[in-house]
């Protein structure tokens, strides 16, 4: 196979480990902690894993470990969004398992969680793994979104496990594959089966974290490589003079993405979500921001600027968020009499009638391509996908039209000629920086000493993650100690916490005592593309917002 010279430099790239995985395998032992109980519903979750909440949070000491050395069959499963650092996990753990005993065997299921329900898995060997070390993206067996949810599903994971004669699942995943992964080890362990589960956490979009799981993998460097992207816009922007660049960034939900751009690139107006379901902004409201800084910006002569715009921002401004539940709603319930009106002009007339007022007179004001996209295809959890819907769009005809009815008033003389552009699929696969190569392998390596020690509904969690890589913390943390009870989908159910930007935290103060500043002066930050190669405070530096977080 014919490789770039950054691959192959990449293959021979060592990934740092905390000390304790370092030295010999037989004297990792695991120190346990008290019982660990979830911050809310305790009750209702105890009810639900009968056989797996309450366990301890456990650490790794050094300390004799025969056990660690028995043989095991591990199955792996790549589940969600692309994650750069995927690869290094399952290296981590295959190295692990075969540092432990040569006899250990790695399966990998193939797409996904239905590679688990379809018994469709390839066994690693060193061959393989040697050719994925270090890289990018998932394509070593590929990923999937399917939910394993109905008794059917549960039955059947079993079944491949049983039939593969595993000793333990590991799911790497983000908040809804690790639930997954707490409900499978609680059905396991209550059929009286000894396969364990393991999870890991990934999403780009670093909303599957708390006190214990101080980041998922692949944020670093997915915000990294958008920032390069942000960084460069915003220098064509300054030496052309003519532009206001829209940028749209990728995160599903949460605006951390976004936000860690803006702290890296300084650029002269950033929407933040949350903020904007906290103080019920409105878009018209949103776009008068937006405004305000390009008014400013032009009796300067400065007409140009950038925008970033979190991918999920549709989903927190309440009216929006209002139509969007509704539309969800209307087409689960509604879903055969809808796919029958292929029309568009007649889905509208159709919406008109079973929509709220509101929300009808919202839908009839929005351009007709966004309309569209919001009644596109939702996700397998009935979500409308929100990577689809052009919002960077919406609001450039929504300024352009503001800033007519200024020009009218003689409230604006600027120019304005606007680009939008989606970064999101640049991300996910890049070449893991060094950060996520050490951490992804940590982590993979981590789930293998938690697996050896007859662990299940645990995910693996490396702490102190500021420090240098040799001090980084690894153990496992309960699942079910990360959960809560939400109502999804008309009843309550049991789903690790999605963590959203904080708006009293240290990552959002900083950029709010800034943007001020940002949204009149040209005060862009050009942070360049990730290096792998060089002195640590260029190559081995982690993300604003984990520094940020550390230090409060
Ligand atoms: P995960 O939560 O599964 O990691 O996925 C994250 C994400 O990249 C989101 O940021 C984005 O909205 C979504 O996946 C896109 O989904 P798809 O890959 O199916 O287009």
């Amino acid at each position: 196979m014919q490789v770039s010279a950054l691959q192959k430099a990449r293959y021979t790239y060592k990934p740092k480990l905390p000390a304790i995985l370092t030295g010999a395998i037989e004297e990792v032992a695991l120190s346990f902690g008290e019982p660990a109980r979830a911050l809310e519903d305790g009750e209702a979750l105890a009810a639900l894993f009968k056989n797996t909440y309450g366990k301890p949070i456990v650490q790794f000491v050094k300390g004799k470990n025969e056990k660690i050395t028995r043989p095991l069959t591990v199955g792996v499963i790549l589940s969600g969004g692309q994650a750069p650092g995927g690869h290094n996990v399952i290296a981590g753990l295959y190295d692990g398992l075969k540092k432990g005993n040569s006899a250990s065997r790695l399966l990998g299921f193939l797409g996904g969680p239905s590679g688990l329900l379809e018994d469709k898995a390839l066994e690693f060997t060193d061959a393989l793994i040697n050719e994925y070390r270090n890289t990018g993206g998932f394509d070593i067996i590929g990923s999937g979104r399917t939910k394993i949810e109905s008794p059917e599903q549960f039955a059947a994971s079993l079944e491949t496990a049983k039939k593969r004669g595993l000793d333990a699942v590991v799911i790497i995943g983000g908040d809804d594959s690790n639930t997954n992964a707490a409900l499978l080890a609680e059905y396991f362990t209550a059929q009286g089966s000894a396969v364990q589960v393991i999870g890991c956490p990934k999403t780009i979009d670093g909303d599957l974290k708390n006190e214990h799981i101080e980041a998922s993998f692949g944020f670093d460097t997915a915000a990294k490589t958008y920032s390069e992207l942000i960084g460069n816009i915003e220098r064509d922007a300054a030496s052309a003079r003519k532009y206001w660049h829209f940028i749209k960034l990728m995160g599903r939900s949460a605006s951390h993405i976004t936000l860690e751009c803006a702290l890296q690139t300084q650029p002269n107006v950033c929407l933040i979500s949350e903020e904007a379901a906290a103080k019920k902004r409105s878009l018209v409201q949103l776009v008068e921001e937006i405004c305000a800084s390009i008014v400013r910006r032009a009796a300067n002569k400065d007409n140009f600027g950038v925008v970033l715009i979190p991918e999920g921002l549709i989903e927190f401004v309440p009216e929006m968020k209002k139509l969007i539940q509704e539309l969800n709603d209307l087409m689960a319930n509604y879903a055969d009499e809808l796919t029958e009106i292929s029309n568009f002009i007649d889905q509208v007339y159709w919406l008109d009638r079973h929509l709220s007022n509101e929300s009808s007179g919202l839908f009839k004001t929005l351009p007709p391509e966004i309309a569209r996209q919001l009644l596109a295809d939702r996700d397998p959890h009935g979500n409308v996908q929100v990577s689809r819907i052009e919002t960077e769009k919406l609001l450039i005809g929504m300024v352009e039209k503001k800033l007519g009815e200024l020009t009218k008033l003689g409230a604006y003389t600027g120019k304005f000629s606007a680009l939008a552009h989606f970064f999101g699929y640049e991300g996910r696969c890049a070449f893991p920086s060094n950060f996520d190569t050490d951490y992804c392998y940590s982590l993979g390596f981590t789930a293998f000493v938690l697996i050896a020690g007859g662990l299940t509904g645990y995910i693996s969690s490396v702490k102190n993650l500021t420090a240098r890589a040799d001090l980084w913390i690894p153990g496992g943390i309960p699942l079910t100690m990360m959960m809560n009870m939400e109502h999804r989908h008309g009843s309550s159910k049991p789903v690790i916490k999605k963590a959203l930007v904080e708006l009293d935290g240290a990552p959002f103060k900083t950029f709010a005592a800034s943007r001020e500043t940002w949204a009149v002066k040209t005060s862009f930050h050009f942070p360049g593309a990730i290096q792998y190669y060089g002195p640590p405070e260029v190559c081995d530096q982690p993300t604003k917002t984990l520094v940020l977080e550390h230090a409060t």
